[in-house]
């Protein structure tokens, strides 16, 4: 049996509409999806929403709704991510699922079983925004870097024995120094462990907002700890033992860095204690400011990204998010640079080569890929950028460096574009003598777009699809036998189209 690659989003919390912060760890499991499906790998791509716990309570309290109003109401603005950003997830999970409270019952009644679970006293600060326990003295009364006020807590909880867990978590770091990534979130991590891990309180009992705690249904289970579960429940934990052992580990868990924590320490070792392989991967991506701001309904600097994608397009939202900022790091969005660079990497450079390579096909060889004669040395050196771009796109995807692997494909287009103002097909088609050699120069930048078209298809799929309509290119893209040169037949018919991106006015 052949383990499919199985890529997680967050569950986002359904109490607020997505913005392009959500949609971007969306876009990049998209990405890393359509990549390993077009390597011809089985894959599983899961998305969803949390909609338990004290944070969706509280809002929909204040809304007059019950939260599983409010959780229905917002849900589907979540799916129509899916559409929206072009997304190609397999399944949508939500917690109230009945088959995925079932398995957080299971999983939690292995716990108790096994004594890793047991009961105590919880007093302490509380982060309803995170979800989260704040570590501070009682007479501290701390904030939070992102909710800032945090509330006293003092109930009957549930614990689980984190502590129990400490070195076996620190040998899993050990052993696999890729599990978190970037390296400094690996080490920061790292450091957090082995300055000591406490037990942490797993269940809730000042409301009912949750699924309830098997042998003690007073209380409901903490929202992190049910909502950790979606990862193996959406793969069949725990009915469905021949579906889960073919999708688990996950091969990577995407995360901001806001929750790298929960999913590099927490959930890890509630699957260890529970005897379940902890995931192969944790990448924690930075924090996306809009306009230089936190984004926040209050500041009103909210970016929906479906009024991005209404008004520019679907695939010049998501090249401008996975280009401009490197994975890892944090960035800014704002609609001057998002139209900077849609005019300039998408217009001038990508769109202008498709659209002027067509254009004189059209004209000069009735819309049919030209037969190519030998290469000169600009030919030759053409087809090396393209050749060395190949090695570099799997490199570069390989380390989740996508903001480099569009830099390089860049190079291609950028090359392509010298490459007609240096061998100037318009001053040889004047002359009948240079007929060979217009249609060398016109098939070489046929061929020069459908590598494109493959190289793209991963990261803009819409624009990748267009430019085969256009150049004629048959079938699916199968990589990485389609990166290498010479896919495009002499005679194939092209169907030039409208330009890919009209010119926008910056805002
Ligand atoms: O934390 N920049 O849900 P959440 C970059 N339900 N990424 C951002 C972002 C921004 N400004 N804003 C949101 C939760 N994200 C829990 C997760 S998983 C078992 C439970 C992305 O709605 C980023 O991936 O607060 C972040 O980790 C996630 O949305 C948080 O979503």
């Amino acid at each position: 049996m052949t383990k499919a690659f199985y890529v997680t989003t967050p569950i986002y919390y359904a109490n607020s509409e997505p913005h392009v912060g959500t949609a971007y760890t969306s876009i990049v499991a998209d990405v890393l999806a359509r990549y390993h499906r077009l390597r011809g790998e089985e894959v599983f791509f899961l998305t969803g929403t949390d909609e338990h716990g004290q944070k969706i309570f509280r809002a929909a309290k204040e809304q007059g709704l019950t939260p599983k109003a409010l959780a229905d109401q917002l849900c589907p603005k979540f799916k129509e991510l899916t559409p929206t950003l072009s997304l190609t997830n397999d399944h949508f999970i939500r917690t109230t699922d009945p088959a995925h409270e079932h398995a957080v019952k299971t999983l939690f009644s292995r716990l108790i079983a096994s004594g890793d679970v047991y009961k105590g006293q919880y007093k302490g600060w509380y982060c309803t925004g995170c979800e989260g326990y704040v570590d501070a003295p009682a007479d501290a009364k701390p904030t939070c870097e992102l909710h800032g006020a945090v509330d006293w807590l003092e109930e009957e909880n549930y614990f689980f024995r984190l502590s129990k867990y400490r070195d076996r978590i620190l040998a899993h770091f050990k052993a696999n120094p890729g599990f978190v990534e970037p390296t400094s979130r690996y080490n920061e991590v790292l450091n957090r462990i082995k300055g000591g891990l406490e037990d942490v309180s797993v269940s809730r009992s000042s409301f009912d907002w949750g699924v309830p705690l098997p042998g003690d249904e007073k209380h409901v289970i903490w929202v992190w700890f049910d909502a950790l579960i979606n990862y193996i429940s959406g793969v069949g934990f725990p009915d469905d033992p021949e579906r889960f052992a073919r999708h688990w580990p996950a091969d990577v868990h995407l995360v901001g860095k806001d929750i790298i924590w929960f999913h590099s320490v927490i959930w890890p070792c509630m699957l260890i204690a529970a005897g379940i392989e902890p995931p192969r991967k944790v990448y924690a991506h930075g924090w996306w400011t809009v306009n230089g701001d936190k984004i926040s309904k209050t500041k009103g600097n909210v970016v929906y990204p479906r009024d991005v994608t209404a008004k520019y397009g679907v695939d010049p939202l998501r090249y401008f998010m996975l280009r401009e900022l490197p994975f890892g790091l944090d960035g800014d969005f704002s609609l001057t640079a998002f139209t900077r660079r849609y005019n300039s990497d998408l217009g001038n450079d990508l769109g202008n080569l498709v659209n002027r390579v067509l254009a004189l096909v059209e004209k000069h060889f009735g819309g049919v890929v030209p037969e190519q004669g030998a290469y000169e040395p600009v030919d030759a050196a053409l087809r090396a950028t393209f050749e060395a771009v190949v090695p570099r796109y799997e490199e570069t995807l390989g380390r989740y460096e996508f903001s480099l692997t569009l830099e390089e494909i860049w190079k291609a287009v950028r090359h392509a574009n010298a490459y007609v103002d240096q061998t100037k097909p318009w001053t040889l088609a004047k002359d009948p003598a240079n007929r060979g050699r217009l249609g060398t120069v016109l098939g070489a930048l046929c061929e020069g777009l459908r590598e494109l078209s493959c190289l793209l298809a991963p990261f803009l799929p819409n624009v990748s699809e267009g430019i085969r309509r256009q150049i004629g290119a048959e079938g699916p893209v199968r990589l990485p036998g389609d990166l290498a040169w010479g896919g495009l037949a002499a005679g194939t018919r092209i169907a030039k189209g409208a330009p890919l991106f009209p010119r926008v006015d910056a805002p």
